[in-house]
């Protein structure tokens, strides 16, 4: 029989995605496993959210668990908006309003260097360990690309001339910082 293990997510997207690349385990999400209720997200760093994700389903439902948080940090903004990506201009967590926030604030830096970093919390027999995926690149002056979400529009990964919301999901998924971390991830689960 497969090992069990939870992905704290509700995105069926990205269990597909990561379930592809663990044959050894079945992989459940937070409906499969009956937690319908919003996981609060209040550490003020990544890796203290994608923990508290993973211990809250541990402690309730019994599960190994893993959970993943993500950040935009620039450079010239002491790295925010990063744990506060989702909500920079308001609880409404609405992306566009965030990216013109972000472009205002930055339209004085000409250090326009960023990264998105994910960072995944793994509980697994009784242990916690970390895996982090990170993207470099920069903030552009305005909007450009329908594709992606979130703050994809203004992100120019290193080494590319658009942006990731002009990429495909399949070019943008051979770099990203999540794929990066699930990548590390699953090298140590099927280790
Ligand atoms: P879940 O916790 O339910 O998965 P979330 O909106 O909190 O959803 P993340 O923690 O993955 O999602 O990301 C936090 C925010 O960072 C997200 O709302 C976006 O604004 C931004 N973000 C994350 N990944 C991104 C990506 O690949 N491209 C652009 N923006 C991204």
């Amino acid at each position: 029989m497969k090992k069990k293990l939870v992905f704290a997510t509700n995105n069926r997207n990205k269990l597909i995605e990561v379930q592809a690349m663990l044959p050894d385990y079945e992989l459940l999400c937070l409906e499969d496993i009956g937690c319908t209720e919003e996981i609060p997200e209040t550490a003020d760093t990544l890796e203290g959210n994608a923990l508290l994700k993973a211990t809250y389903v541990k402690d309730r439902f019994g599960f190994d668990c893993f959970a993943d948080d993500t950040g935009l940090e620039v450079t010239s903004l002491n790295n925010e908006p990063g744990v506060y990506s989702a909500r920079y201009a308001g609880e409404g967590k609405d992306s566009n309003a965030n990216m013109d926030k972000l472009l205002t604030n930055l339209s004085s830096e000409s250090d326009r260097s960023a990264r998105f970093r994910t960072v995944i919390a793994l509980i697994s027999n009784g242990k916690t360990h970390y895996f982090e995926g990170i993207v470099n690149g920069e903030i552009l002056h305005s909007k450009q690309g329908n594709d992606g979400f979130g703050y994809d529009p203004i992100f120019q990964p290193e080494g590319f001339n658009v942006s990731f919301a002009e990429m495909t999901l399949q070019e943008k998924n051979k770099i990203s910082h999540r794929a990066r971390a699930v990548n590390a991830l699953i090298n140590y689960l099927n280790k």
